[in-house]
């Protein structure tokens, strides 16, 4: 989200006498250590990393042949009788693109081409003879163009053939085009219902296989932000963050995308950012509230999450309530998702400076916010209340006053209050802040949970009366309490407290305590709402080292698991993808590493449009950390951290901000009453104190706080 200091708390800056500069050792930030962490392809002609050897099986000549490096093809052969020749083609980590194989040639056995047959896995788990998923999976049957396979009738001279959505001979020997994968299994075989076209045997020459990658080819040069510490897992899983946004990044096309009437002529041919790389492949606003910030914070490529959040907008109902995607033609009825349209409008605004967008879009904005939400509280008495019929990120069985919706609703409020005084529309900012802060009040009133100290999920139970109230709590609620600043500090602690005392797995934070509103909701995790909840953590003071223990076993174990690097829709019981094959292992939403390491750790973050005005407030402390470096960019240049721990216990931090802009830096000093700080070489003393800044602002620790201009400023701090 996009949070910021109000002017009133950007404190003066007394500069005392210039004393004695301590000594300390800089570690320049720049350079390009961090290259080798860039997990995007150097080519758009993927190449394939191996062949799974001990997964071949039948009658094989050559099988590393396809890998186009000893100039002699692979060669598969099949008489009648024989098994199948097959083999497992392996990309060494998740892609998206279009498959291309070079045939050498094949060899018919008996009358017509011998037929090859293609399944697509992201894991190795559910690589079976039929694809973890392909498109026509999501196609009722009557539509469906495969049967989860893509056929090919491979033509006796050489040529090659590319993987197009679409059937080779009216509705036979047909595939499914694009797919987001990592392994690829092709054997010799032929369906029954393809005849004439193909035959099941024969021999089949492969002189290559390679992918044309369809999405962002984020290679180091498109790169405006980075980031890098002394723990090298960190800064792996922010790069493997941006890896799996740029895989969902891409140009949307009728034939490439979600086929559940999702094609829309106002989105063809534009970027987007989608949901996932195998699928959906559907640009989500609510997703865009993590994978826009993920993209905002790599590359300089806002055109991608614009454009979804314009075309959303232009289809606005009557009632103000905004489509999450163009599934279903804009029909897809989930109620959270219009709120997280106006969060990730605001974080647009902040991030890039997009203040055109924020007008044309105001009155969509206001009309979400009062007529849909607003006739919503008024007609329940003060707290939305979702009926059943309406999902959400996750289409939970849920309804009533929900503290998510509600504490949502006061992260959106307060986003819009900040547009709202952007665009000098004082009096709306004035009302959405009161309303806040009485959804706020409200929200306390009835769906705090006393026993455990923490929020209850507000809802009955299955099969309850509606206004009871069904003892479950969830990270969803609970997490957006504290980041929208809905509840106050010692709030915030205790419920992060329970929240991750009840609800710790060895692969994140469940998303709820208990099972009572389904089974297996305690076992399952999203690194989606996990986000929330870590951004909460960081931004409540003590409470970080909690957000880096739950950080190292939620991306720790997607990282370490199949098929490696990129971030999961979702993780079930055993840590498990938590819809089988049909989950998506590159989902946008999951990336939230890359904004808390650069927005909390590295503390850059926006406080006026475009970064005019901004506040680097780092959180040094909790974790094992010794330094942190890394960048932003910005329309007026990038914003440079490099912070370190010296041995000699002196903190030292050089910031580089773009000269035409000012804003606020938070000194880490671990609480001592007597740092001494000193800055550009003369000692001074911060006035303001951390615990004025609120919790949206940031803060782990204790802080000065200091108003700077931009420029490059070195501050060291003696504790
Ligand atoms: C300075 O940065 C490099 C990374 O280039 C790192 O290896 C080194 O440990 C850092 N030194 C200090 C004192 O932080
Ligand atoms: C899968 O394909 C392999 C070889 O191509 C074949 O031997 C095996 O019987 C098939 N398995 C199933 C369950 O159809
Ligand atoms: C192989 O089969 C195809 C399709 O029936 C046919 O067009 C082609 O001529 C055959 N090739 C040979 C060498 O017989
Ligand atoms: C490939 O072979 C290995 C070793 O036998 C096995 O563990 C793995 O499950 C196989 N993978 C597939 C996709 O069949
Ligand atoms: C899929 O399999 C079913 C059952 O064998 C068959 O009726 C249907 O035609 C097949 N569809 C396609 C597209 O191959
Ligand atoms: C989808 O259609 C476009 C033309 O609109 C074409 O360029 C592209 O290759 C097609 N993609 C697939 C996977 O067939
Ligand atoms: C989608 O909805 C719009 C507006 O209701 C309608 O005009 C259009 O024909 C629909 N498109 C499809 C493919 O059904
Ligand atoms: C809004 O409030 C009314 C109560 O008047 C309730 O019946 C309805 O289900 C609520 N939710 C929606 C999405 O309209
Ligand atoms: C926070 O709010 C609770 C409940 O209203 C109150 O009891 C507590 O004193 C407040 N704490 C602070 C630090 O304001
Ligand atoms: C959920 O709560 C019920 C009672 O409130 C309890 O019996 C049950 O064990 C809990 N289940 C889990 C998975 O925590
Ligand atoms: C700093 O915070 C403490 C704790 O809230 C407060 O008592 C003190 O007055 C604050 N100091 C300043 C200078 O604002
Ligand atoms: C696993 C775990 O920590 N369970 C706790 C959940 O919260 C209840 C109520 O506070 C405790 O009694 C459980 O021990």
């Amino acid at each position: 989200m996009a949070s910021f200091v109000r002017n009133t708390l950007i404190a003066g800056l007394a500069v005392g006498t210039v004393c004695n500069a301590v000594a300390v050792h800089r570690n320049t930030s720049g350079g390009d250590s961090w290259h080798r962490f860039v997990r995007s392809p150097s080519n758009p002609i993927v190449k394939p990393h191996s062949i799974l050897s001990a997964n071949t099986t039948g009658d094989f000549t050559n099988p590393n042949g396809l890998l186009g490096g000893n100039g002699n093809p692979t060669v598969m052969t099949r008489k009648e009788g024989d098994m199948s020749p097959s083999l497992i083609v392996d990309f060494g980590q998740d892609v998206v693109g279009i498959v291309t194989i070079s045939f050498a040639g094949s060899t018919n056995s008996t009358e017509g081409f011998p037929g090859l047959k293609l399944a697509f896995s992201e894991t190795q788990q559910y690589l079976t003879n039929t694809s973890d998923f392909t498109r026509s999976d999501n196609l009722p049957a009557g539509s469906k163009i495969t049967n989860g396979t893509d056929q090919i009738a491979v033509a006796n001279d050489p040529y090659t053939w590319r993987d197009l959505t679409g059937c080779q001979h009216g509705t036979k020997v047909c595939s499914d085009g694009l797919h987001g994968f990592r392994y690829m299994k092709i054997w010799l075989d032929a369906l029954e219902s393809d005849a004439p076209y193909t035959q099941s045997y024969g021999s089949v020459s492969i002189s290559n296989v390679e992918l044309e990658w369809s999405a962002y080819m984020g290679t180091p040069d498109t790169f405006t932000g980075w980031f890098e510490c002394s723990d090298e897992d960190l800064t792996q899983w922010w790069f493997d963050g941006v890896y799996t946004t740029d895989m969902v990044t891409d140009v949307f096309l009728a034939n490439e995308t979600d086929p559940r009437d999702s094609a829309s002529p106002t989105l063809q041919g534009k970027q987007v950012i989608f949901d996932g790389a195998k699928r959906d492949r559907d640009p989500y606003d609510g997703d865009l509230a993590v994978s826009a910030l993920t993209s905002y914070l790599s590359h300089d490529f806002p055109e991608a999450a614009r454009n979804v959040l314009a075309d959303l907008a232009d289809h606005q109902r009557a009632d103000g309530w905004i489509p999450p995607a163009s599934i279903d033609n804009y029909t897809l009825d989930l109620y959270d998702y219009p709120m997280w349209w106006v969060v990730s409008t605001a974080d647009l605004v902040m991030y890039t400076g997009d203040t055109d967008f924020a007008t044309q879009y105001y009155d969509v904005m206001k009309k979400v916010l009062d007529d849909y939400y607003g006739q919503n509280l008024t007609s329940t008495g003060g707290l939305l209340d979702k009926e059943n019929g309406y999902g959400d990120y996750a289409f939970l069985p849920r309804s009533g006053p929900i503290t998510y919706y509600n504490a949502l609703y006061v992260h959106a409020l307060k986003a819009a209050a900040h547009l709202a005084d952007i665009l000098g529309n004082g009096a709306d900012s004035k009302t959405w802040i009161s309303r806040a802060s009485e959804v706020s009040a409200k929200l306390l009133a009835r769906n705090w949970d006393p026993a455990v100290g923490a929020f209850f999920d507000g809802g009955p139970c299955p099969n309850e009366p509606e206004g009871t109230i069904c003892d479950v709590h969830a990270q969803d609620g609970n997490g957006l309490s504290v980041l929208s600043g809905a509840v106050n500090s010692t709030i915030a602690t205790s419920l992060l407290d329970y929240y991750g005392k009840n609800t710790s797995r060895p692969y994140g934070n469940a998303f709820y305590d208990n099972d009572s509103l389904q089974a297996g909701f305690s076992e399952r995790v999203y690194a989606f709402i996990s986000y929330f909840e870590l951004a909460g953590r960081f931004a409540t003071a003590g409470a970080a080292g909690s957000a880096f223990e739950e950080i190292k076993r939620l991306y720790g174990w997607m990282s370490t698991h199949d098929p490696e690097i990129t971030f999961w829709e979702g993780i079930g019981a055993g840590g498990s993808p938590y819809e089988e094959g049909f989950t998506s292992m590159a989902h946008g939403w999951s990336t939230g590493i890359v904004p808390l390491m650069s927005n909390y750790v590295l503390g850059i973050q926006p406080t006026g449009p475009g970064f005019k005005t901004w506040q680097i407030c780092p959180v040094v402390d909790g974790g094992d950390l010794t330094w942190a470096r890394g960048q932003v960019g910005t329309p007026q240049g990038p914003i440079k951290v490099s912070w370190q721990k010296q041995s000699d216990g002196i903190f030292e931090m050089q910031i580089d901000t773009p000269e035409d802009t000012t804003g606020v830096i938070c000194v880490p000093t671990s609480g001592s009453k007597n740092a001494q700080l000193v800055v550009d070489g003369k000692q001074v003393k911060g006035t303001t104190n951390a615990s004025t800044i609120g919790p949206i602002a940031t803060s782990g620790e204790n802080f000065k706080v200091l108003s700077a201009k931009g420029g490059s400023h070195t501050i060291s701090v003696r504790v």
